[in-house]
């Protein structure tokens, strides 16, 4: 049932120029402060990850926490500087933006728009209707079907209203299933139906005619139940005709997790002709985090960029925060963090070196950013080079690393490395690859999302073992069956 209460746009947006005259001090500073990039000319080697995206058509998007756009202007820096888009973390929420029935406050959620557009920024606004981070007016306040439709219609009128036309997408509704498949028992399911979302879309395109309108979930990264029953919907919604335009997967994941099937669920999403992005991507640890852990994390954070940039219709990757202190991860997960691209003192992690990588740039100390090391640069003596480490080492047992680079002009579309140990060593377990040994001889397969090694790409892998007595390094490794370098 669509109502025909309309809300009222009685408060348009003020013009960005007289909301900034409001601003004073520290804020205003950091506005004006922060970077207006005009559209990238060919990037740079150690240009921005915006210039790098640009070149392609993609968007890298942060989500920028309120207080810290204001107040700590290193974060701002880096916002302006390295995203070519952004999601406001919490300003647009129904809790921030109608705290009580009627009472809109956009303060916050004008300041970033403000600092979003003079920053050239695409705009993810997020979230219209949501279980979480909701009023308890909302929540608890026992309304008739009727009555709750049209208070979802007033607030998706006021807020997406507000920004008509400056907003390139909206999360209109988020995270509505359970893991099961099953809807979640939010306020909007009890009380309007399974509809709710379809009632949504429709207002929310009534309220802004030109926004992209999303779903958007966590766990729905790989082929699951839950995604299915996102793919099952949005056949639905589309059948009906009901306007939607994209699926969000937030892909909060665990460090070593990245599911297998990411690219083939983002692809089976373009296939329905809709958009798909990453939009919430931080990768958690354990803490503390050591070197070899970061590492991975690099891994995971180029298998997802890869796996964006590798379908058509996925259109972006947005990563939830900038610095690592200020992520929401330690708030929630006891024990885990270090989630983003940049540590607590703002230096890039390998995390950092891999995305910029993955978007064709060529990291400052001629690291390919797989791993984030100062990998050598690709030997052309060699189709491939090869470096060996002992990370760790106790009385019976190790844990090793290794790299390989593709220094072959054409890139790999999957790749066996081979070695032998001379002192009866034994792999126990590896990662970021299939390992199996026979005898002396180790072979290390890639995995699936890592099968595909660019010219001049590199690829991290570790595993631990066992050994009595001596543990002396291989000395020569293959790589499909050609021989590598050893550095
Ligand atoms: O990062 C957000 C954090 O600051 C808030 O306290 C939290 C409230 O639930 O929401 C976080 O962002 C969430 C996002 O809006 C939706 N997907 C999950 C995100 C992490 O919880």
């Amino acid at each position: 049932m669509r109502l025909a209460i309309r809300g009222s746009r009685e408060t348009p947006r003020r013009s960005r120029a007289s909301r900034a005259r409001r601003l004073t001090g520290a804020a205003l500073a950091t506005f004006l402060g922060a970077a207006v990039l005009a559209p990238a000319a060919p990037a740079a080697a150690d240009s921005p990850l915006r210039d790098h995206a640009a070149q392609q058509g993609f968007e890298i998007g942060a989500a920028l926490g309120a207080d810290h756009l204001q107040n700590d202007s290193q974060f701002a820096d880096l916002a302006a500087t390295e995203f070519n888009a952004s999601t406001p973390e919490n300003s647009m929420k129904w809790s921030v933006t109608e705290p009580s029935r009627g009472q809109f406050d956009f303060s916050q959620a004008d300041a970033y728009m403000d600092f979003a557009q003079a920053n050239n920024q695409k705009v993810r606004g997020h979230t219209l209707v949501w279980h979480s981070q909701l009023p308890s007016w909302v929540e608890n306040g026992n309304f008739s079907e009727s009555e709750l439709l049209s208070i979802m219609e007033n607030h998706i009128d006021e807020v997406a209203g507000r920004y008509a036309g400056e907003i390139a997408y909206w999360d209109v509704a988020n995270e509505i299933f359970l893991g099961d498949g099953s809807w979640r028992n939010s306020v909007f399911y009890e009380t309007i139906g399974p509809d709710f979302v379809a009632e949504a879309l429709r207002m929310a395109a009534e309220a802004d005619p030109s926004a992209e309108l999303w779903l958007n979930d966590y766990s729905i990264d790989g082929i699951n139940a839950k995604s299915d029953a996102y793919y099952n919907l949005i056949q639905d919604l589309l059948a009906q005709g009901v306007p939607i335009d994209g699926i969000g997967l937030q892909a909060h994941l665990i460090n070593g997790q990245v599911p297998s099937s990411l690219q083939q669920n983002i692809q089976r999403f373009a296939d329905l002709g809709i958009d798909v992005a990453i939009t919430e991507l931080d990768v958690r640890i354990q803490m503390p985090a050591s070197d070899s852990e970061l590492q991975q994390q690099a891994q995971d954070y180029r298998a997802v960029m890869d796996a964006c940039l590798a379908v058509d219709g996925c259109i972006g990757v947005t990563v939830w925060g900038i610095v690592d202190k200020y992520s929401w991860v330690p708030d929630t997960f006891e024990g885990e963090g270090a989630p983003l691209l940049y540590n607590d003192n703002y230096q890039p992690k390998p995390a950092y070196d891999a995305v910029h990588a993955a978007l064709g740039g060529q990291n400052d100390d001629g690291d390919d950013g797989d791993d984030g090391d100062d990998d050598p640069p690709p030997d052309p003596s060699g189709p491939c080079a090869v470096s060996y480490s002992v990370a760790n080492e106790w009385n019976s047992g190790f844990t090793g690393q290794l790299t390989f680079t593709n220094n072959g002009s054409s890139a790999l579309n999957g790749w066996d490395l081979q070695f032998d140990f001379a002192d009866g060593q034994q792999v126990n377990n590896g990662w970021s690859a299939e390992w199996s040994q026979s005898g002396s001889t180790v072979t290390v397969s890639n995995a699936s999302w890592n099968a595909s090694v660019p010219a001049g790409g590199s690829v991290s892998v570790g595993f631990n073992a066992t050994h009595s007595g001596a543990n002396s390094e291989p000395d020569s490794f293959t790589l499909n069956g050609q021989s590598c370098s050893v550095s």
